[in-house]
């Protein structure tokens, strides 16, 4: 019962609280129309197999600098508010921790590379999470 790739991103557009920025990243002209072309490249940078640079890229490109602040807001609406507010506080601080490589308490481009080289699920978890917990899997995937 696989989802197909479109079917797929629908979902996540229409989850993400990022979709305007996410649309806006991958539209050719700016201004946020998707070509059949932007559609594709969407599509591949979604994927499992996109490389980590290009991931990190668009991450980069969607998400900007992340401050913890930033990651808790998502982190809440990605949950549906499933998480306590110390769970999420935990996970953030995790996070940081981890990934921060110059201290600096926030999250840039060389950290994005960074978690991406870690845990290349990490962007797969930003980018399709709502979608899987749409279908109530997300915990039976581990
Ligand atoms: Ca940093």
């Amino acid at each position: 019962n696989r989802i197909s790739g479109s079917s797929l991103i629908i979902l996540f557009l229409q989850e993400n609280p990022f979709k305007e920025r996410i649309v806006e990243s991958f539209s050719e002209d700016g201004e946020g129309s998707l070509s059949f072309n932007d559609f594709v490249d969407m599509f591949s940078v979604l994927s499992e197999m996109a490389p980590r640079e290009l991931k990190a890229i668009y991450a980069f490109k969607i998400y900007g600098t992340v401050l913890r602040s930033d990651l808790e807001k998502t982190l809440n609406k990605l949950t549906r508010e499933e998480l306590t507010a110390e769970e999420i506080t935990l996970v953030c601080e995790k996070v940081i921790e981890e990934a921060d490589m110059d201290g600096d308490g926030k999250l840039g481009f060389a950290d994005f590379e960074n978690m991406i080289s870690k845990a290349p699920d990490f962007l797969r978890y930003f980018f399709v999470h709502t979608h899987y917990c749409q279908v109530g899997s997300v915990t039976g995937d581990n």
